[in-house]
């Protein structure tokens, strides 16, 4: 079948498809199946369409209905990002609530201030504080496991209503995926429940939080963030520069040479299945 791929993911297993043309989403009458990540397709645009491989466990700015109507299938890739969002997940809380990216600014600016007892860099202990984590599925599980490694005492929605954990948390992290229920679901409102000195976490989707609000709480000084994540991506909204409690990473949640290339692995067979007429590995719709 005729495959076009908007990029060309990392791992052997791509190799498998033989020699796939990489390259942009344009009009085009002769495409039957697209590898994409997470990227709108207009369906208009691919009237021979019969697969959308999404290399991404995130589908949201792909139109599944209209997919459904069309009689495009679409496949995802969960389960073997878990482990890497939930590293990174850690390492964004570590380094706020450390403080370990302002020392490492401070450092490289000769700025090592000596003297413990006039260090300006007391963060706050990771031990006995509480986590909320907002959507506890595959992802935020594997965040909970990792927190109690951390001794992290760790609260979540479903067991927790969501405006108690907003209120009792020292730490959110957030872990939905982006869909018409959760979007701005962490609103202006509920910001403004999280206590003062805490610190908000998304590794899930920007759209998750009114980013407004949460740049307002932040510029506050009243919270903490770290954020890989945003609304429009690649922007990051300006004012979030200069904020030195805040630590920001260019959405690389998943981005480890073994999970990237275990996503590869999983668009592969869903295409190779779809070829040979089998059902999708992991179906979206
Ligand atoms: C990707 C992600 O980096 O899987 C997801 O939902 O957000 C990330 O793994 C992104 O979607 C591009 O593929």
């Amino acid at each position: 079948m005729n495959v076009l791929a908007t990029l060309r993911p990392p791992g052997d297993a791509w190799e498998e498809l033989g020699d796939i043309e990489v390259g942009q989403l344009a009009p085009r009458d002769d495409v039957e199946i697209l590898i994409v990540a997470n990227e709108p397709v207009d369906l208009d645009w691919f009237p021979a369409l019969r697969l959308i491989a999404n290399f991404s466990v995130g589908y949201d700015r792909i139109d599944i209905e209209a997919c459904r109507r069309r009689g495009v299938a679409v496949s995802n890739t969960p389960g073997v990002l878990d482990a890497a969002v939930a590293d990174l997940t850690m390492g964004l809380l570590l380094a706020v609530r450390r403080r370990i990216v302002e020392g490492d600014a401070a450092v490289r600016r000769g700025r090592w201030e000596q003297g413990w007892s006039e260090s300006p860099f007391l963060g706050r202990e990771i031990g006995g504080s509480v986590l909320g984590i907002v959507g506890y599925g595959r992802i935020g599980k594997a965040v909970a496991r990792r927190a109690a490694g951390f001794d992290l005492e760790v609260i979540y929605t479903r067991e927790t209503p969501l405006e108690e954990l907003l209120a009792r948390a020292d730490i959110v992290s957030v872990h939905t995926p982006l869909n018409a229920e959760t979007t701005g679901l962490i609103s202006r409102e509920r910001l403004a429940l999280l206590r003062d000195g805490s610190t908000l976490i998304n590794t899930a989707r920007g759209a998750v939080v009114d980013e407004d609000a949460l740049v307002d709480e932040l510029e506050s000084g009243r919270i903490s963030a770290g954020l890989d994540v945003f609304v429009h991506e690649p922007h990051v909204p300006e004012r979030l520069y200069g904020l030195p409690s805040v630590v920001l990473t260019p959405h690389i949640a998943s981005a480890t040479h073994e999970t990237r290339a275990a996503m590869t692995r999983i668009v592969v067979d869903n295409v190779l299945a779809f070829e040979r007429g089998e059902p999708l590995v992991t179906p979206v719709a």
